[in-house]
């Protein structure tokens, strides 16, 4: 029994609490880390992506060793690397004589199933451990799903708070008097707002180190690499979490739809990208934002809103994919086929409010929630673009995307593919919507308020005619009765003009000149 274990740790599992480094012996077992051109080229990654695991892995091994711990770091440019995790695995097992391996379970079915595969091949067992960093396992999912009809947010979300006592009185009532205060919400931002700035930190020899690395290797990587200026470590990404607490927060719920020009951030947190690497625990932010409400340094809006995302969004939409996987991946029930423009890649297109989305994850492999829903995802959804390349995009472009939380906001919430399992209804909107919840439109090429002619704003014809192309399967859903009223209303000859501006549209995307 002096054989060591191998313990696998991924880029996106830098967490000391995770069993298979809290149950680690350091004076035996050895914990494996592998910087992989797999990994990194399986979709086209952002470089600021790529640059923020390896700098943030390289720095969590370095801080494994000084605990204590025996760490097998191989770097992308290491001689011997065999390029794939699972690779790297049979390398150090056959190197090291170890008597089992150990994982924790990876976040996307791909990588799952290579490692069932790899179990058949390796000489020692290969234990997959459950990722405990969620609140709700799978199993905890699976029971609170079976039988119902609907798996909407709102039950679950409510069952979350009940189970983990977040923002839950003594008797069992929600602080506050409401569950839920999204209806409060939505504010409209003034257009001259500028939110506070964000920290940034300062790249020490190992980033750097980093930086150069990716700049060789992937020349004709997505993005821009600089600058960088992201947490790399669980103590930077805590000061990120203690600066959103004490200056952020408090505006979160008001402004959370908001679109204002030039403030990529707003008043979001930015901390999708260190909670799903593993630098920051999803209930210790949760915890943190409640005590918030509690010490009166943040309103309940802001402070609910913002664990409902976590505590509610997050898991369920991890619950919705792991349930569904892998068919989840072929749904298209509205049978889109057009190909992703390149305007996604370059932002060069003249909708001012695309390009600024665009613009924003070009430069900081991000981009907040309703710019993903409601700027690129909707006109995804409006022009029928084919899920698969939309899910690519996502996938690769911001540095928190992993297809276990990628993919159920992509196909169901943003392109309603799986029919309405996730959303019951399509996040679909016109101009109207995007001049209302931002000041976008003042700087474009087309006028929100028209729908035909040369200055028709897209978002406008393109919804009609989605609303059109789709009215056997929207008609009859409750929530839109008025928007087939207003459709109808319109008369024959008007639909037909507004039928044929899409198609210019269509065209015009086609060509480039959209
Ligand atoms: P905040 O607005 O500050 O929200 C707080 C936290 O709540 C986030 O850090 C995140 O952990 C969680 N959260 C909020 N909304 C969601 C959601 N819908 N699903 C899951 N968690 C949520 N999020 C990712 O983490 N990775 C992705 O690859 C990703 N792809 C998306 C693709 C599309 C088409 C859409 C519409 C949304 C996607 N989201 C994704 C969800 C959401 O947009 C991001 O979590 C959020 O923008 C991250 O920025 P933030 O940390 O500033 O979030
Ligand atoms: C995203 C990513 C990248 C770019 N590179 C690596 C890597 O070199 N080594 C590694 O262990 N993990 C990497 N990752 C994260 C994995 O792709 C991630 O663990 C899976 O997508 C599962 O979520
Ligand atoms: Fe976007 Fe239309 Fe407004 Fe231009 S006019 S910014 S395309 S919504």
């Amino acid at each position: 029994m002096s054989e060591p274990v191998l313990r696998l740790v991924l880029g996106d599992q830098l967490s000391t609490r995770l069993g298979v480094i809290a149950k680690a012996d350091r004076a035996r077992d050895v914990i494996l880390m592998a910087e992989v051109m797999r990994e990194a080229t399986y979709v086209r990654h952002h470089v600021k992506k790529i640059a923020f695991l390896f700098s943030a892995m390289r720095h969590f091994a370095e801080a494994m060793r000084e605990a204590g711990f025996q760490v097998r770091y191989v770097r992308l440019d290491d001689g011997e690397n065999s390029q794939s995790l699972e690779g790297e695995v049979l390398r150090a097992v056959a190197e090291l004589g170890v008597r089992r391996v150990v994982v924790t379970e990876p976040g996307e079915w791909r990588l799952r199933e290579s490692f069932e595969a790899l179990r058949l091949a390796l000489p020692v067992p290969l234990d997959i451990l459950p990722d405990d960093r969620f609140l709700c396992s799978h199993e905890a999912f699976n029971t609170w799903a079976e039988g119902r009809t609907t798996l909407r947010l709102e039950h679950f979300y409510r069952d979350m708070r009940r189970r983990h006592g977040l923002l839950v009185e003594p008797d069992g009532k929600p602080c506050g008097g409401q569950w839920n205060f999204d209806k409060d919400n939505r504010k409209v931002a003034p257009a001259d707002l500028k939110a506070r700035p964000r920290i940034s930190f300062r790249k020490d020899a190992i980033t750097r180190e980093v930086l150069d690395l990716v700049r060789t290797r992937f020349p004709d990587g997505f993005g821009r690499l600089e600058p960088f200026h992201f947490a790399v470590t669980r103590r930077q990404a805590l000061r990120e979490l203690d600066h959103f607490i004490a200056h952020i927060l408090s505006h979160f719920g008001d402004y959370q739809d908001a679109m204002v020009k030039g403030e990529p951030y707003l008043y979001h947190s930015l901390l999708s990208t260190y909670i799903n690497a593993g630098l920051l625990y999803p209930l210790e932010v949760c915890r943190r934002a409640e005590a918030a409400w509690r010490d009166g340094l943040a309103p309940i809006n802001a402070v609910e809103g913002f664990i409902r995302q976590i505590l509610g969004w997050r898991e369920y939409i991890r619950g919705i994919y792991w349930r569904f996987m892998p068919d989840y991946l072929d749904r298209n029930a509205l049978n889109a086929n057009r190909p992703l423009p390149g305007f996604f890649w370059d932002g060069e297109t003249r909708m001012a409010c695309v390009a600024e989305a665009v613009h924003h994850t070009i430069d900081h492999a991000y981009s907040h929630h309703i710019q993903r829903l409601m700027i690129t995802g909707n006109f995804a959804l409006l022009a029928g673009l084919d899920p698969m390349a939309v899910h690519a995009w996502y996938l690769a472009v911001y540095a928190d995307a992993y297809e276990w939380v990628e993919l159920p906001n992509t196909l169901g919430m943003a392109l309603h593919a799986d029919g309405g399992l996730l959303a019951s209804k399509p996040y679909a909107a016109s101009g109207n919507y995007i001049h209302r919840m931002s000041n976008y439109c003042s700087g474009c090429a087309y006028d929100p308020k028209v729908v035909t002619g040369d200055r028709a704003c897209p978002f406008n014809a393109l919804y009609w005619d989605f609303i059109d192309r789709h009215r056997d399967r929207f008609a009859g859903n409750a929530r839109m009765p008025f928007v087939y009223s207003t459709w109808d209303k319109m008369g024959p000859e008007r639909q037909s003009a507004v039928r044929a501006q899409a198609a210019l549209h269509f065209d015009a995307m086609t060509r480039g000149h959209l």
